[in-house]
């Protein structure tokens, strides 16, 4: 099995250079640590609720398959394999919903003294092994999440037969909280948790089959366990469940009244459980690794590194210390896409804020998806680093969410500029910041309304992406359309300008002082509260632009579209200030006259990344450079990682590669998840895509290659990464110059490619033959592109 996994995973790399695939593994030679949840009760805030564990936090391994979460510690003495299932709920730490653990699965093994230890995570696969010696026996484990038959399966083997002793002892958690019912029953070779979590009516249930190959199992009714004696190996087949519907009546209902009390998730449970025991172990395993494979298999980046041989703690601790070493930087690009597929599935919710790992009873910021950031960030590279699949899982929850964010946004309109009001009539859509799996939130507050155009840049950048045009014509276009129709209803003139009012540029915080005389007013005594922040004028102004661009590309005549052309040109959405800087908010001269010069939001700059309009002229590039010198790299994990993809944007390789560097030396837990902290997915996911930001851009309608290209990669190459407009790009470089670069048509189309020096070079088709291309200048050559025709571009002269 192992030699056809392997090789799959060799053909599945294209082009350039490895004919070895590389294996991508964290591993330790100790198992995870656990002195249990330890600090309940310690701290009251939403950085580190009352459940917080440091051990899962930094040592455990997270595998998943969008659905559910498994954290993984490895253990011999008493295993804990700790499930997330991102549907089940509690009250949260705000009220309104916040993800909670489902369940701890307590292996007790009892041995003590073991040698050989290994424990590992292989990206290549999505397999965790653990293996050890005890008492002369050898004993293996697998885990894997399989997202096709959404089961978690573990498998457990030894090398003598018989040597399987140990007692499966599942935990419902935090039970003694209150919030949730539930019971444990244990009948032959079955498991299920079972109970009800009354605030939302959600009904849970998980179920563990054991499966013993030699040996016996015996279930003790009374206290909720099986034994395992003496078994050659054993397979543990692991579903969990709920009643959870993804529906605007799940969002707009009462929280009783959310879902079905009446729906019970038993029969699908079960079903597959039944389904996986039919199939076996090796049936899974390979329906597993194909599904994986299709996915983690189309990219490669490869920088030239020499693979590390040390434990994972090592490793980052040696980059910690000050050694950079792009072993580590590649693999941890390769975990960013990991963690991707296996939190955020077509058919599962999208990543949450912790993706869908979550030991805690109130999960940080309850688990949600945070929209003035963080949930845009967890895509930002899905459609960069080819894994524009797990997206949908987003585009899915938009379509849910979209009859709510229509009802938010008339009421936002009645509330503002009541004179816009459309009665019954469309007034298009908007979300504000913390939504979660029950609720989803208007905009305001300490984030002004630009989080629905943030949130539409994934859609468009969707369909850029993939030019796929029943979703423009079905998604991307109608929301555009719709988003902007809002933004029209609450721009409010102010002389010649029309501004978002009231705006806020997310989570800022200024003092009384700073702001005393100024226009706006301090909202909770913190965020200022004003007229046409940069982040509200910027997302506007890219919904407006985007909107006509798709309109363009679908030939649509929408009479709407006037008021956008009007309205573009009156948003004056960038303004630089005294400092060579781009200002947040218009009334600031000097940087930072308010506002905290530096705190961790760079909304700002959002114009520059993900928007483009930033983009656009040398001067306003310039002066976002001059911003981040001055905001400065001391910051958190997500927000490092926009200041990587910022700097990749302004082709400034090295700072670029600085934030990354600081990221994974003060942000990056052993278990290399990114800590905000907390531990927080987007910080992972968003330097995955600032790495593929660095080697390929497409946002102003050309394939830049190598846009960014630190000085410390100066040699390698990738392999699969896409550009917008659908092309799939491979580039290969020497001491910093590329000396290849192939480009895979998927779409057609015209296909710009920019390169310094690139007019000289040779382009040819799969054939050989040479194409003729159009030079703009040296720099920047376009053709015209055959649907499923490979391009080589070869003897660039720079
Ligand atoms: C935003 C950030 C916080 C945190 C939270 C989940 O509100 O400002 O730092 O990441 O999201």
């Amino acid at each position: 099995m192992k030699t056809i996994l392997m090789l799959t995973f060799c053909l599945a790399l294209s082009s350039f250079g490895d004919t070895a695939p590389r294996n991508y593994e964290l591993w330790e030679p100790q198992a995870a640590p656990n002195n249990g949840r330890s600090k309940w009760e310690s701290t009251k805030s939403s950085k580190r609720p009352k459940s917080y564990d440091h051990d899962w936090e930094r040592w455990s391994y997270p595998i998943g398959n969008g659905y559910t979460g498994v954290s993984i510690f490895g253990r011999t003495d008493t295993e804990r394999i700790q499930l997330t299932d991102k549907t089940l709920h509690n009250r949260g730490i705000y009220g309104k919903g916040g993800l909670t653990s489902f369940a701890e699965v307590l292996l007790d093994f009892n041995q003590q003294k073991v040698s050989n230890y290994r424990r590992s995570l292989n990206l290549n696969e999505a397999i965790a092994h653990v293996s050890y010696m005890h008492k002369k026996v050898s004993f293996k484990r697998e885990y894997f999440a399989s997202y096709p038959d959404n089961i978690v399966v573990i498998r457990l083997t030894a090398d003598k037969k018989g040597s399987l002793s140990f007692t499966v002892r599942p935990e419902i958690p935090y039970l003694a909280m209150k919030q949730r019912t539930g019971s444990i029953t244990a009948v032959d070779n079955l498991l299920t948790l079972k109970g009800t979590m009354p605030l939302f009516s959600c009904n849970y249930e998980g179920q563990i089959k054991v499966l013993n190959e030699g040996g016996s199992v015996s279930a003790n009714a009374k206290d909720g366990t099986i034994k395992v004696s003496e078994a050659d190996s054993v397979t543990l087949l692991i579903a969990t469940g709920t009643n959870y519907r993804i529906s605007a009546k799940t969002f707009r209902n009462a929280s009783a009244k959310k879902l079905d009390p009446k729906q019970f998730p038993h029969e699908q449970v079960s079903a597959r459980i039944q389904l996986a025991q039919d199939m076996g172990y090796a049936a899974l395993k390979e329906n597993h690794f194909k599904d994986y494979q299709n996915l983690f298999g189309r990219v490669s980046v490869n920088l030239n590194s020499k693979p590390s041989v040390d434990p994972t703690h090592i490793l980052l601790q040696k980059y910690q210390k000050g050694k950079t070493n792009t072993w580590l930087e590649e693999l941890m690009f390769q975990y960013g896409r990991y963690l991707l597929i296996s939190s955020s599935r077509e058919k599962s919710l999208p990543a949450n804020l912790q993706g869908v790992w979550s030991q805690d009873y109130y999960t940080p910021w309850s688990g949600g998806f945070w929209h003035n950031i963080n949930v845009q960030m967890n895509y930002w590279g899905s459609m960069s680093t080819n894994l524009g699949e797990c997206f949908q899982a987003y585009t899915n929850f938009y379509k849910a969410y979209l009859p709510i964010a229509r009802g938010h946004a008339a009421d936002y309109v009645r509330k503002y500029n009541p004179k816009q009001l459309t009665k019954g009539g469309d007034n298009g859509w908007i979300i504000g910041t913390g939504a979660n799996a029950y609720y989803i939130p208007s905009a305001g507050g300490h984030s002004g309304p630009g989080t629905g155009g943030f949130t539409a840049k994934l859609l468009v950048d969707y369909y850029k992406f993939t030019q796929d045009k029943k979703y423009l014509e079905e998604v991307a276009y109608p929301a555009m359309l719709s988003l902007s129709k809002f933004y029209s209803k609450v721009l409010i003139p102010h002389g010649n300008k029309l501004l978002v009012e009231p705006s806020a540029s997310p989570e800022q915080t200024s003092s009384a002082e700073q702001v005393k005389g100024m226009p706006g007013h301090l909202k909770g005594g913190r965020n200022y509260i004003t007229a046409g922040c940069t982040f509200d004028q910027g997302f506007v102004w890219e919904s407006y632009s985007d909107t006509l661009s798709l309109a363009n590309e679908l030939g649509n005549k929408d009479p709407f579209l006037d008021t956008i052309r009007e309205q573009i040109t009156k948003l004056d959405p960038i303004l630089v200030g005294a400092d060579g800087q781009i200002k947040e908010y218009r009334e600031e001269n000097h940087y930072s006259d308010i506002g905290q010069p530096r705190h961790r939001h760079i909304s700002h700059l959002c114009p520059l990344y993900p928007g483009t309009l930033i983009n656009s002229k040398p001067e306003w590039m310039q002066a976002a450079s001059k911003t981040l010198d001055l905001r400065g790299d001391r910051t958190t994990g997500w927000a490092l990682a926009h200041r990587m993809n910022s700097r990749a944007r302004l082709g400034e390789g090295d700072k670029a590669h600085e934030a990354y560097k600081r990221f994974i030396r003060e942000r990056t837990a052993t278990n290399l998840w990114a800590l905000h902290p907390p531990f927080q997915i987007d910080g992972s996911l968003g330097t995955m895509a600032g790495v593929a930001e660095m080697l390929l851009q497409s946002h102003d309608n050309s394939i830049r290659v190598l846009p960014a290209l630190p000085k410390v990669w100066k040699t390698g190459h990738f392999d699969g990464l896409v550009a917008r407009g659908n092309f799939v790009v491979s580039a290969k470089w020497q001491e910093g110059k590329a000396s290849l670069i192939s480009i895979q048509s998927r779409s057609g189309g015209v296909c710009r490619v920019n390169y310094p020096g690139i007019a000289k070079a040779t382009i040819a088709d799969s054939n050989g033959n040479a194409v003729e291309v159009t030079r703009e200048g040296t720099d920047q050559i376009h053709f015209s592109s055959t649907l499923g025709e490979t391009y080589l571009i070869k003897q660039i002269q720079q």
